[in-house]
């Protein structure tokens, strides 16, 4: 089996143009030309999504990660749930539309954190939907937090876990952009990293920019490669936006990507 991310900023317009600020577009076309490249494998498979445009900026100007801290934050909770849902049951009905069966198993009500980190992960109807051949469908949320009311648990974060319980053969981040590299390619000078590991990882630097993004960037992304790899399973960051890249990294072959080798 293989276990694949979608992130929000391939989905969605997350890096927002002015004039798109507060508007949550999901990019259809493009996830369906991605979904077309995971059905014809043939190999059973779980997809993780990003919230894209429909999580991050109303969890960033709430502080939600940080958990509770007024009671204005609970209805902005529940409307991120609300808007983080509508994005993942559009990519159930694509999935549906071109013939893959899949289910939506929302974190908020199968994982549980504590101080800002993810505790518990129920993988049962994880494992029961794959059984029956049902895709298991899951994407970064707003969750129950023992010690602070909620959290976010990000797609990293369930790409994590799941990579953990499920040792799936591959694990693949889509992004839109080639891999990782030393630095923000848009901002200045950068060097593309080919392969993660303990001396490459303390190459890069995170940029600052504008993207509402409450999770974290390139480092965590980098950091969460390596702690997959130890586990024992290959880890690839690659880009969504090129036609069939995720299609041929399935099938094991050659692509450009970045790669964190699973420990034997
Ligand atoms: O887009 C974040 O998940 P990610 C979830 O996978 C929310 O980092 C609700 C912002």
């Amino acid at each position: 089996m293989y276990l694949v991310k979608f992130g929000g900023s391939v989905l969605t317009n997350k890096e927002t143009i002015k004039s798109q600020k507060g508007k949550k577009i999901f990019y259809r076309d493009r996830t369906a030309r991605l979904l077309s490249e995971l059905g014809p494998i043939g190999e059973e498979f779980i997809l993780v999504h990003g919230a894209g445009s429909f999580g991050h900026p109303l969890a960033k100007k709430y502080k939600l990660k940080d958990g509770y801290k007024k009671e204005s934050q609970i209805p902005i909770v529940a409307k991120v749930h609300e808007d983080v849902r509508a994005l993942n049951l559009s990519i159930i009905r694509a999935m549906g539309e071109i013939g893959i069966p899949a289910a939506s198993l929302p974190p908020s009500s199968l994982v549980e954190f504590s101080k800002g980190f993810l505790k518990e992960l129920n993988t049962r109807p994880f494992r029961h939907h794959l059984e029956m051949g049902v895709v298991p469908v899951t994407f970064g949320d707003v969750v129950p937090d023992t010690s602070r009311k909620f959290g976010i648990c990000s797609g990293d974060d369930l790409m994590m876990h799941l990579a953990k319980e499920f040792k799936p053969r591959i694990a693949i981040f889509v992004t839109k952009v080639d891999g990782i590299y030393t630095g923000d390619p848009k901002a200045g000078p950068s060097e593309f990293i080919p392969e993660i590991n303990e001396n490459t990882i303390r190459l890069i630097q995170d940029s600052k920019d504008d993207v509402p993004d409450v999770t974290g960037r390139m480092k965590r992304k980098a950091k969460m490669m390596l702690s997959i790899a130890k586990g024992g399973v290959d880890c690839v960051v690659l880009n969504g936006l090129e036609r069939n890249r995720l299609r041929k990294a399935i099938e094991g072959r050659k692509v450009k990507l970045t790669i964190g080798r699973g420990k034997k």
